[in-house]
């Protein structure tokens, strides 16, 4: 049997700047004696973002759940919107919170981003707007879904809480849709901490957005809506801003990472990773999900994801079990027999990625799950 991991490999694990960068930033802000309400970093680091994503839309909060809500609010999303099931559950939160209605439909078997057709055949007259996931960082079907929108004059928001640094042909995925949603939580390729943006089309929306985001104010005399607090600080500004210096670096880790993963994994039996991308994707290799096909492999998924800890390896299993199965949504009607998506969370585990795993880890990860699959089998 091989031997158990010493210490905890996690699903995910945060990259961090060197201690002594992150304290000569420190210093900049006891010098200037400034921690919120957009601060110098926090100003400096929306340019680099700027910058990195091409656009001057862009607006940043205190996390990727409140840009959604405040995203929603701002862009007048009301009625219905059609989302995914097969998501974190934040982005049917973001809708709750507006007393948007969710419509859940299916998702494609190969991506598990939002299947267009379902979309188009769950329209009503009450839809507003369609909220897709580019879950894992995999492109939505966006030239279908944009179609769709145009021609039933929704609103498409894209919550691309997975999908910092993806580019689709050459642009970045930020460009597509009317709005998209990034998170920047600590346990994302690219983090800030806590830490989330919107980027959109119509830069006429932003000062609604500034508005949402700092209770409203005007100036000192004058509130002008009822938003809320969800103002980005001046140390996740920090962090944000070190990390970005170090993406590109990230993003080829990773994708070493997980050519391990698909070198040690194709092959064994009851075990399904993703198809590859479409050539003109670039990807950030956000999540390592694999199928697990309790026949073929020998063990249920949740075996497998129990048996792991065993090993000290805690994968997770996202995305499961779909948001329309959790008790704070289970009044929800759906109509869509969510086939695909079913299977999906009833199969889907993600392995461990993060920029300082070892690819002797990562192998040794794979040979562990290989030896169990195959103990159970030779039973
Ligand atoms: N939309 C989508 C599609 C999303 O996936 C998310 C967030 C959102 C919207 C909302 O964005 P935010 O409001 O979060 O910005 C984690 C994250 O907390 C969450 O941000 C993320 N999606 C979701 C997919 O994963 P949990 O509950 O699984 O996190 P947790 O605490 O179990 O951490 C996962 C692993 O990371 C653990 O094994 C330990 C490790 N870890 C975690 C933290 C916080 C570390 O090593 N260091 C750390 O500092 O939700």
């Amino acid at each position: 049997m091989l031997a158990p991991f010493e210490k905890p490999v996690n699903v995910a694990r945060p990259f961090l700047p060197s201690l002594d960068d992150f304290r000569d930033g420190l210093k900049e802000i006891w010098d200037n004696h400034w921690l919120t309400n957009n601060g110098p970093i926090v100003q400096r680091f929306g340019r680099e973002l700027s910058n990195y994503f091409e656009t001057d839309n862009i607006c940043l909060f205190t996390n990727g759940t409140l840009s959604l809500q405040i995203g929603l609010q701002g862009m007048g999303i009301a009625g219905e919107a059609i989302t995914t099931p097969f998501t974190f559950v934040a982005t049917t939160h973001a809708l709750f919170w507006n007393k948007i209605r969710p419509v859940f439909v299916d998702i494609e078997p190969d991506f598990y981003t939002l299947d267009p057709e379902k979309v188009e055949a769950a329209i009503t007259p009450w839809t507003t707007a369609i909220v897709a996931v580019h879950v894992f960082g995999h492109p939505c079907k966006l030239n279908v879904l944009a179609d769709i929108a145009r021609k039933h004059n929704l609103k498409l928001i894209y919550d691309a809480a997975h999908a910092f640094g993806v580019r689709v042909g050459s642009k970045s995925i930020a460009h597509f849709g009317d709005m998209s949603m990034f998170s920047f939580h600590a346990t994302k390729l690219y983090h800030s901490i806590e830490g989330g943006m919107l980027t959109f089309q119509d830069s006429g929306i932003k000062g609604i957005f500034d508005y949402l985001k700092n209770f409203g104010f005007e100036n000192e005399e004058e509130v002008v809506m009822p938003g809320t607090n969800a103002k980005m600080n001046e140390i996740q500004a920090l962090m944000g801003s070190m990390v970005l210096k170090h993406l590109d670096d990230i993003i080829e880790k990773r994708r070493q990472i997980a050519a391990v993963y698909r070198e040690k994994l194709e092959s064994v039996p009851g075990i399904y990773l993703r198809p590859e991308l479409p050539k003109d994707v670039r990807y950030n290799y956000a999540y390592i999900p694999v199928e697990v096909d309790e026949k073929e492999f020998g063990m249920s998924r949740d075996q497998l994801y129990k048996e792991l800890k065993e090993y000290n390896i805690y994968s997770r299993r996202y995305f499961y079990p779909l948001v329309c199965d959790f008790a704070c949504y289970k009044s929800v009607a759906v109509k869509d027999p969510l086939t695909v998506a079913r299977k999906v969370a009833e199969r889907i585990l993600t392995l461990p990625i993060y920029y300082d795993l070892d690819l002797d880890d990562v192998q040794r990860i794979c040979d562990i799950i290989i030896a169990i699959g195959s103990k159970e089998r030779d039973h």
